[in-house]
């Protein structure tokens, strides 16, 4: 049954505590296998990947070839229903309008010891794209990827995406069209992020690698990472709405399961400050749940992870809400500014009755990829940045080694480095 709790309960902390610590989703224990994986691609390379490939998804890549033919993924978008053409374009133009105002500025100053110094930015070479193929082809989460890397200015972009019998999703495809991605291949799980991150006689090494996948290919993102740059691990999804009691519980209720129907592992939970209110929308989720074609896991996900917890005032649903540090934040009130400045810890907010968070996850703009699980605490969504790293740099004149070139050598002396020391103190005036 789905959790209810009152802030006025005496075992309120605890029942709050246990909720916040809660982990969710079963561990799958694939890292030995994994592990065993990641050691074969790097040893055979290509062979490792089509044997994997073979055996996983049924697909002779020798025969049936690597790469997805740039024209598929123009007929794909050709073919697609006009409407949904026009939804791609739009969401792609939103989310790049986004990630273009993201991209950090070099700098270079020069400071009252003459001393000049700065960043340069600079994006890497190549990235890997990973799409899961199978139960959640999600073409938005393929723009909220792969739009970042294209703002960040990445040279090469390289989607690998497993596919049984060689056939890619269209929808898949003509995303990948509309985010200009022009190099597809049809491989995926642990070996195809191993194939990413060492790089093989046909897949391209790259430097970074994003997107979701199923447990093999986030424990071998996990396992590589440091070999190769990786986004985040990321879990299932959660959304927490903080509400008054004039919202229309239906709305609500929609926003809930908006999230439940994601995966039975997710979570969706609701504070108000009206017990009434959350009695109607309990009712309006449970009426709405039996006609939702993802009832069966929407329900799974709201009976074993949702809850609805009723606080004294909605401000007092704040400081919980930050110990959760949820993926998605809700505010429907009326005026979600000043509960918003008091927001510390979330993945995203969004403020108002008439910005359910689904709006977010295709064409709002700001990235879906967001830290879960009580992440938010120390990271953030997926941004341009993720696709960059900083080059600092520093100048030193005659007069500015002068100036703070003798504390180098003291430090180094301190240190028992003398290499260090002579190399400044020989460029320094002789006392
Ligand atoms: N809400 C998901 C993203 C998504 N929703 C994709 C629909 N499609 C990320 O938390
Ligand atoms: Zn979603």
């Amino acid at each position: 049954m789905t959790l209810r709790l009152s802030a006025s309960d005496s075992d309120f902390e605890d029942r709050f505590s246990a909720l916040v610590e809660a982990r969710r989703g079963a561990d799958e224990d694939v890292a030995r296998d994994v592990a065993a994986i990641i050691a074969d691609v790097k040893a055979r390379g290509d062979a490792a990947v089509a044997d994997y490939t073979k055996r996983f998804d049924g697909f002779d890549l020798v025969e049936g070839g690597w790469q997805v033919a740039k024209q598929r993924s123009c007929m794909a978008l050709d073919g697609l229903d006009p409407a949904l053409q026009e939804a791609l374009a739009l969401a792609a133009q939103r989310i790049a309008a986004y990630h273009e105002a993201q991209r950090p500025a070099d700098s270079d100053t020069t400071d009252n010891a003459g001393v000049r110094m700065g960043a340069r930015w600079s994006a890497v070479e190549t990235a890997g794209l990973y799409v899961p193929g199978g139960r959640a082809v999600y073409p938005s989460s393929l723009l909220m990827n792969a739009i970042p890397a294209r703002v960040a200015g990445v040279e090469r972009i390289v989607m690998v995406t497993p596919a049984r019998g060689g056939q890619v999703d269209p929808l898949i495809l003509a995303a990948a069209e509309i985010a200009g991605i022009d190099e597809i291949y049809v491989i995926g799980g642990a070996q195809a992020i191993a194939a990413l991150a060492f790089g093989t006689g046909t897949i391209p090494r790259a430097d970074v690698i994003v997107g979701p996948g199923n447990a093999w290919v986030a424990e071998a993102k996990r396992q590589l990472y440091g070999t190769v740059g990786i986004d985040m691990v990321a879990g299932p999804s959660e959304i927490l709405v903080i509400a008054d009691g004039n919202n229309d519980p239906d709305w609500i209720a929609a926003d809930l399961l908006s999230q439940a129907e994601h995966d039975p592992t997710s979570q969706s939970i609701l504070f108000t400050d009206d017990a009434a209110f959350a009695d109607t929308v309990a009712e309006a989720l449970e009426a709405q749940l039996s006609g939702l074609a993802t009832g069966e896991t929407a329900r799974v996900s709201w009976e074993t992870n949702g809850a609805i917890i009723l606080v004294e005032t909605l401000e007092d649903a704040i400081p919980l809400s930050n110990r959760l540090a949820p993926e998605h934040l809700e505010l429907a009130v009326a005026d979600p500014e000043a509960l918003f400045a008091q927001v510390k810890h979330a993945g995203s907010v969004f403020l108002g009755r008439t910005t359910p968070e689904a709006v977010g996850d295709y064409v709002g703009g700001p990235n879906h990829v967001l830290p879960t699980g009580r992440r938010a605490r120390f990271s953030s969504g997926l941004s341009v940045l993720d696709f960059m790293k900083r080059t600092s740099f520093l100048q030193c004149g005659d007069a500015a080694l002068e100036a703070i070139g003798p504390a180098a050598v003291a430090l180094a002396e301190a240190e028992g480095l003398p290499a260090h020391a002579k190399s400044v103190a020989m460029r320094l005036p002789q006392r």
